[in-house]
């Protein structure tokens, strides 16, 4: 399946949907559009715009004592779904009926296969190149397959925007776990890419594509907690920000989910799984095994006198411990209790928050989900840290790309907040 728009249960579904969302808004900006959300201070402009409430996102939001709420059901009541169930639910804000999962699941499987060209873009590049930067290079080369930026070209009508969205964030989607599964191989040397398998689900494929030996039932069961985990965490975070300031561009899907990915790249977001796991195997390795609780409070404080952060703990929004920690944590103490690094998260869990505590500026000494998602996909053969931020990615493609198509389908205009300079401040503090 690749270019032209085709009606399939999805499209019906939105079509309606939409159409009750446009009116809804309709209706709160004629009765509400002067009513003020928030004030804008001269601190929050200085720093990242922090609590500052000026974006719509209908597909999750995060309350900062509850962490993640999808549509309105919070994860806990979600762990137990499949990641075509939550895309759906992104998607529509319903959970699928059996049949419509089906024909759902039965479409994405239909846009899976990726082009010949991807692979050979990815094996031109430097043997040494980060996983991110290859699947980010992927999804641009893949731009040339955008069924919206051939419709724009032909003069689509506005109303009409996100069917050709929609059409290229599930061809994108179906496409992302074999993308990511041969970056695994060949940035890993793995031997060669495993094919797809026409029939197998979305999770199913990934993880019989990476390779990964071991007790697959497990391991499957553990990436499709890990991918309906990441999926999506409102709006105002880095790479969901970028990925839709880019789409109010009418930039197309590839361009747009490439940008925000390269946000999730960094170090203070999507990375922070990555240097959390190496911070905890760093701290084993010197210690000898699975610390004492009392070499764990020295280990925290000698990171943060060093100048570093504890990867893996606060939160930009979060107050409590996030859901994501707590359903791995779970997963753990079900699957693997007595894995040593396993059992390390648990103690860093009963030693971190109390430290960080004792530092007045932190906001949230509690874990965010990077604190345990690396051990767990350690305990499971895959170990190679820089891949870890990737099935972040593959997650979040569902989350990011619904948001997409739903600013699309409300006609949201191109973001474009107003900035100042310092002497504007200077003028206005004196
Ligand atoms: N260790 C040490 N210091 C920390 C800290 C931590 N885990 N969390 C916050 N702080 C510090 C901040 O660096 C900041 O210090 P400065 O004022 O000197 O810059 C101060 O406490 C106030 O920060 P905050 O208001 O509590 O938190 P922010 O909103 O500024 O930052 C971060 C939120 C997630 C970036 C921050 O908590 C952090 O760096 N954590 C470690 C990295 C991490 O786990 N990132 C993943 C977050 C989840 C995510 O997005 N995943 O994709």
């Amino acid at each position: 399946m690749k270019k032209g728009l085709r009606m399939v249960n999805i499209f019906d579904k939105l079509s309606n949907k939409i159409q009750d969302w446009k009116s809804e808004t309709k209706g709160l900006l004629e009765k509400g559009s002067e009513k003020v959300l928030s004030q804008v201070t001269v601190g929050q402009a200085y720093g990242g715009m922090r609590g500052v409430i000026s974006l719509i996102c209908d597909t999750s939001r995060v309350p900062q004592d509850q962490g993640l709420i999808i549509r309105g059901m919070p994860l806990k009541d979600l762990v137990n779904k499949t990641p075509e169930e939550i895309y759906y639910l992104l998607l529509t804000g319903e959970l699928p009926t059996k049949e419509e999962v089906e024909d759902f699941s039965a479409d994405i499987k239909k846009r899976k296969h990726v082009p010949e060209y991807i692979w050979n873009v990815l094996k031109a590049m430097p043997k040494d190149s980060h996983p991110m930067t290859m699947l980010d290079t992927a999804i641009l080369a893949l731009q040339k397959e955008s069924v919206f930026a051939e419709e724009y070209e032909k003069g689509i009508r506005k109303e009409d925007y996100w069917k050709p969205t929609l059409e290229d964030s599930l061809n994108l989607v179906a496409k992302i776990p074999a993308i990511a599964a041969g970056i695994y191989r060949m940035r890993f040397n793995k031997g060669d890419i495993i094919a797809q398998d026409p029939n197998m689900d979305w999770t199913g494929d990934y993880v019989h594509m990476l390779g990964i030996s071991g007790n697959n039932k497990d391991f499957k069961d553990l990436m499709r907690l890990y991918l309906v985990a990441h999926c999506d965490h409102e709006g105002g975070n880095v790479s969901a920000l970028t990925t839709q300031t880019i789409n109010s561009a009418l930039s197309d899907i590839y361009y747009s989910l490439a940008g925000g990915f390269n946000g999730l790249a960094g170090p203070l977001h999507g990375l922070a799984n990555q240097e959390s796991l190496k911070w905890i195997l760093e701290t084993m390795e010197k210690l000898g095994g699975t610390p004492t609780k009392e070499q764990l409070v020295d280990v925290v404080w000698e990171t943060l006198n060093s100048g570093k952060v504890i990867p893996g703990y606060g939160h930009a929004v979060l107050r409590v411990t996030d859901p994501r920690f707590e359903a791995f944590l779970k997963f753990g103490q079900k699957h693997f209790p007595n894995d040593p690094v396993f059992k390390t998260v648990d103690l860093l869990y009963e030693v971190v928050p109390e430290e960080l505590k004792k530092i007045s500026k932190i906001k949230n000494p509690w874990p965010n989900v990077d604190a345990a998602s690396g051990a767990m996909l350690y305990h499971y053969g895959l170990s190679e840290f820089s891949y870890y931020t990737v099935v972040f990615a593959v997650s979040r493609s569902l989350g990011l790309t619904a948001q997409a198509v739903v600013n699309r389908a409300m006609l949201n205009p191109i973001i474009r907040p107003k900035s100042v300079t310092t002497s504007y401040i200077k003028d206005l503090v004196s």
